[in-house]
C-alpha cells in the first residue's frame, strides 16, 4: 500500500515524459489530440481479446510488463467500461499483412489488426509508449491514434552461428530483439567451415566431429597464433523445435541456412567421402575461403544433402530454405575426375556451369518438397535456378540482375547491411574491416532507382547480416547490432515519407535507454566526438578540430599533462603528441584521443599527380601529411587515399632546404579485398620542384598486423626542399588471387620524411 502511494507521487514527472511518442520503427501515421493527456496502464487494467488467435500477443505484453515493470494484466472475457485494452482482428485499413490501428483514449486502448501479426505489432508500439526506465505501477500512455503497416514484407536479421556458437538463451534474446523491431525473419546461418551446428540424426558425425574445432586464430586474420582451445557446440533437434516455436509465437519465420557447395569444411571433416580428394579434412581454425568444397560430381554428395535437407525441412516450416551458394572456389573441381566427368555428361561449359548445375539440382529437390531456395548472389553465375530468391550481398548489382529476370530479391549489400563492419572510425575492438556508421544504415534505400516498378516489386526487403568471425560472445553481437538494427528496422517498416533522420536521432536517446532496460549492450559511437585534421595556413603544423552533436562545451588536453582547457577553435598541433578531447553528457564523459606523429613532411604543402578514386578521397593530398598514421585499415576510410590501377605520386614542399635520409610510406595490404601494397616506392629530390633526381627505390613491405604496413626507402643524407614520392601500383592482379585480371587497389595513408 505504502509503495503504491509513493508511486502516485511520482506520476507528475511521468506525465511530462508521456507526451512524446518515440516509436521505432516510425509508424505510418501518429495523431495526438491537441491537449496532451494520458491513459494509465496499471495492475487493474483488463485485457480482452475479441478475436481468436491473440494469445501470443497477450502473453508477450504480459511477459514484458512483468519483466520490466513487475506487474501483469488480467485477461478477461467481459470487459468493464473503463481501464481496458481491447484487441481484435478485422479486415479494415488495408490488406498489407501486419497492418494495425491503435487508439489510446480516456477509457482505454484498442488495437485492431488486419491479421493477428498486426495486433502483435500494435503491442510492440504500445510497449514503446511506456516510460523508460520502468518499474512503476501506473504507466502513462499518451492519447493517440496510430495507423501503421510495413513497407516491405521481408524484414530480416541474420546470425552466423558457424564461426562462433551462441546458446539457446541468446538465440531467444536475439529473436526478441527482432520482434521488438517489428521484423519478421531470422536467417540462421547454421553451417560453415568452422562449425556444423545442427543435429542431423542420419549423420551423427556432423555434430560429433563437425561441431568442434581444435583452436581458433588469435587476433585479426591472418592472426598471430592459435589459441589451441577446443571450441564448439550445436543445437539438438529438440532445441531447434523450441526456437522455431519461440520465433513463431513472435510472428518470426526462421530460415535455416545450410551452406553448399562451398564453406563446407566442417561437413567434409565429418564425412570425407563428400570432398573431391577424400581428405583428410579438418574443421577450420581460421577465417576465409577454403578450396575443399562438396564434390559436385559424386551422386553420394547429392544423396547426403537431400537427406540433410529432409531433416532440415522437417524442423523448419519456413517456405524458404537458404542453401548458401557463395564463395565456392573451383580449384578442386578442376582436377577432380568425377567432377570433370559430370561436366562432360551434363554437357556443361566449365566449373561455373557445374556450380549452377549443383544449385539447380538442389533447388529441384527442395521445390519437390514444396519449398523454395534462397541463395547468395553467386547463384546468378551460370544461370539462375528457376524459382530461386537471391540475397544480394556483393553490392546491389546481383539483386538488380535477379529482379530484371523476375526473381525475388532480398537486399543485404555489404556497404549498408553488414553489421560486422565497424560503426566508429575510432573502434578499438577487432572487426572484419569496413566502416558502416549508423546514418549510412538509416539512409539505405533497398529499391534501386534503376528498376522499373514491375521489377522493383521483386525487392522483398532487406536484412542485416551478422558474420561472427570477430564476435565471440553475446555482448559483442549486441554491440555490433545496436543501434544499427534499430535504423534498419525503420528502413524496412516505415513509409519512405515518414523516414526522417532528425526525428530518428531524437528517438534514439530514448532507444538507448530501452537497450539499457533490455540489458542489451550497444555501441556508443553515435555520441562520439567527430574529429578532423585541417591544414594550417602557414604550413607550420596541423589543426585538430573536434565537434559534438549536442552543443556541449568541450575540453582539450594532451596525454601526460594534467591541465586541460576549454575548446573554442581548432587546436594547432606542432609536434608528436596524443591529443584528447572530451565533453560531458548525462554525467558521462565522452572522450576521444588522437595520436599525432610528426616528421619533416607533416603539415607541409603537398600535391598529387593523379587523383585518388572518388570513394576513397580522404581530405585529398593533405591526408598523406596530416600526422595521422592509420592503423585501422579500411575501418577508417577517411584516413586513406585509394587508387584503382593508378600510382600514388606526391610532391611535398618542405618549405626550405632540409637534410633527409629516409622516407616511409604507410600503406595497406588486404589481398582478399584486391588491395596490394605498392610494387615499389621511389624517392626523388629537387631544389625547385621542377627537375627531380631519383634517390633510391625500395620494395620492402613490412607489416605488423598483416594489414597495415610500410615501405621505407633509405638513401645517403641529401639536402633538398622538394621531395617526390612515387608509390607504384601493382597493376593487374595475377592469376590465382582474388580479383585476378582486374586492376589492383593501392591505398596510402601517410608519408614520413626524416
Ligand atoms: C563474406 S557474405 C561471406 C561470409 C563472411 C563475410 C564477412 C557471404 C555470403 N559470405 O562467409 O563471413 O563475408 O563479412
Amino acid at each position: 500500500m505504502k509503495k503504491l502511494f509513493l508511486a502516485c507521487l511520482l506520476i507528475p514527472a511521468l506525465i511530462v515524459q508521456s507526451q512524446e511518442i518515440n516509436i521505432i520503427p516510425e509508424p505510418v501515421s501518429v495523431r495526438q489530440p491537441r491537449i496532451h493527456a494520458s491513459f494509465y496502464l496499471n495492475v487493474g487494467t483488463q485485457i480482452i481479446s475479441e478475436s481468436s488467435g491473440l494469445e501470443n500477443s497477450i502473453s508477450y505484453l504480459n511477459d514484458y510488463l512483468y519483466r520490466f515493470y513487475h506487474f501483469k494484466l488480467t485477461p478477461t472475457s467481459i470487459a468493464s467500461r473503463n481501464n481496458v485494452i481491447h484487441l481484435n482482428v478485422k479486415q479494415m485499413i488495408n490488406t498489407v499483412p501486419g497492418a494495425y490501428i491503435m487508439s489510446v483514449r480516456e477509457d482505454g486502448i484498442t488495437i485492431t489488426g488486419n491479421s493477428p501479426d498486426g495486433v502483435f505489432y500494435g503491442i510492440q508500439s504500445l510497449l514503446q509508449m511506456l516510460p523508460v526506465p520502468g518499474a512503476a505501477y501506473r504507466l502513462p500512455v499518451a492519447y493517440c491514434e496510430i495507423i501503421d503497416y510495413p513497407r516491405f514484407p521481408y524484414r530480416g536479421m541474420h546470425l552466423d552461428c558457424g564461426r562462433h556458437f551462441f546458446n539457446v538463451d541468446f538465440i531467444k534474446k536475439y529473436i526478441d530483439f527482432i520482434a521488438l523491431h517489428k521484423m519478421n525473419y531470422f536467417h540462421w546461418h547454421l553451417t560453415d567451415d568452422q562449425g556444423w551446428r545442427i543435429e542431423i540424426k542420419k549423420y551423427p558425425r556432423l555434430t560429433q566431429i563437425g561441431a568442434w574445432r581444435n583452436g581458433t586464430i588469435i587476433g585479426r586474420y591472418p592472426g598471430n597464433g592459435n589459441d589451441s582451445i577446443h571450441y564448439g557446440g550445436y543445437y539438438t533437434q529438440e532445441q531447434i523445435k523450441e526456437i522455431v516455436k519461440y520465433a513463431a509465437d513472435r510472428y518470426i519465420t526462421v530460415i535455416p541456412e545450410i551452406e553448399m557447395p562451398g564453406h563446407a569444411s566442417a561437413a567434409l571433416a565429418s564425412y570425407p567421402f563428400l570432398g573431391c580428394t577424400k581428405g583428410p579434412y579438418q574443421v577450420q581454425q581460421t577465417w576465409g575461403v577454403f578450396d575443399d568444397v562438396f564434390c559436385a560430381g559424386n551422386d553420394s554428395t547429392y544423396k547426403f544433402l537431400d537427406d540433410v535437407l529432409d531433416e532440415v525441412m522437417a524442423l523448419f516450416p519456413s517456405k524458404y530454405i537458404h542453401i548458401g551458394g557463395d564463395e565456392c572456389p573451383k580449384t578442386r573441381w578442376k582436377t577432380c575426375p568425377i567432377c570433370q566427368k559430370r561436366i562432360r555428361t551434363e554437357k556443361l561449359r566449365d566449373e561455373h556451369a557445374l556450380q549452377s548445375y549443383f544449385i539447380h539440382r538442389i533447388e529441384k529437390y527442395v521445390n519437390s518438397k514444396g519449398r523454395m531456395i534462397i541463395g547468395w548472389d553467386e547463384i546468378l553465375e551460370g544461370g539462375l535456378a528457376p524459382n530461386a530468391t537471391v540475397m544480394s550481398w556483393r553490392g546491389e548489382q546481383g539483386g538488380i540482375d535477379a529482379a530484371r529476370q523476375n526473381h525475388d530479391v532480398i537486399m543485404t549489400p555489404g556497404d549498408w547491411c553488414y553489421f560486422d563492419h565497424s560503426q566508429s572510425e575510432h573502434e578499438d575492438s577487432i572487426t572484419i574491416g569496413g566502416y558502416l556508421p549508423l546514418n549510412k544504415v538509416y539512409n539505405y534505400e533497398p529499391v534501386p532507382d534503376s528498376l522499373i516498378p514491375d521489377q522493383a516489386k521483386h525487392i522483398l526487403g532487406a536484412q542485416g547480416n551478422v558474420w561472427t568471425e570477430y564476435m565471440s560472445n553475446d555482448r559483442k553481437v549486441e554491440y555490433m547490432i545496436f543501434p544499427r538494427m534499430s535504423a534498419l528496422s525503420e528502413v524496412l517498416w516505415s513509409s519512405k515519407r515518414t523516414r526522417n533522420w532528425d526525428n530518428f536521432e531524437k528517438k534514439l536517446l530514448i532507444q538507448f535507454k530501452r537497450y539499457d532496460l533490455w540489458n542489451a549492450n550497444y555501441s556508443r559511437a553515435y555520441f562520439e566526438l567527430k574529429t578532423s585534421v585541417l591544414p594550417s595556413k602557414n604550413y607550420n603544423g596541423v589543426l585538430w578540430k573536434i565537434e559534438n552533436k549536442f552543443n556541449k562545451r568541450m575540453f582539450m588536453k594532451f596525454a601526460g599533462i594534467d591541465s586541460s582547457w576549454g575548446y573554442t577553435e581548432p587546436q594547432l598541433i606542432q609536434k608528436s603528441c596524443v591529443a584528447i578531447g572530451n565533453f560531458n553528457l548525462d554525467n558521462r564523459v565522452v572522450e576521444v584521443s588522437q595520436v599525432f606523429h610528426f616528421n619533416k613532411a607533416t603539415g607541409k604543402k603537398i600535391t598529387l599527380t593523379y587523383e585518388p578514386y572518388k570513394n576513397y578521397y580522404g581530405d585529398g593530398a593533405f591526408t598523406l601529411v596530416n600526422g595521422i598514421q592509420n592503423d585501422k585499415g579500411m575501418a577508417r576510410p577517411s584516413e586513406m587515399l585509394g587508387f584503382l590501377g593508378t600510382d600514388c605520386e606526391a610532391v611535398i614542399d618542405l618549405g626550405k632546404p632540409e637534410s633527409i635520409s629516409n622516407v616511409t610510406v604507410h600503406t595497406l595490404k588486404d589481398i582478399a579485398s584486391w588491395i596490394w601494397p605498392p610494387k615499389y616506392v621511389e624517392v626523388f629530390s629537387s631544389p625547385d620542384g621542377l627537375n627531380f633526381t631519383s634517390l633510391k627505390k625500395s620494395e620492402d613491405f613490412k607489416t605488423s598486423n598483416g594489414m597495415n604496413g610500410t615501405i621505407t626507402v633509405n638513401f645517403p643524407l641529401t639536402n633538398t626542399r622538394f621531395v617526390k614520392v612515387l608509390a607504384k601500383n601493382q597493376g593487374v592482379i595475377q592469376a590465382g588471387n582474388p580479383g585476378a585480371g582486374y586492376d589492383s587497389w593501392l591505398f596510402e595513408d601517410e608519408i614520413e620524411v626524416n
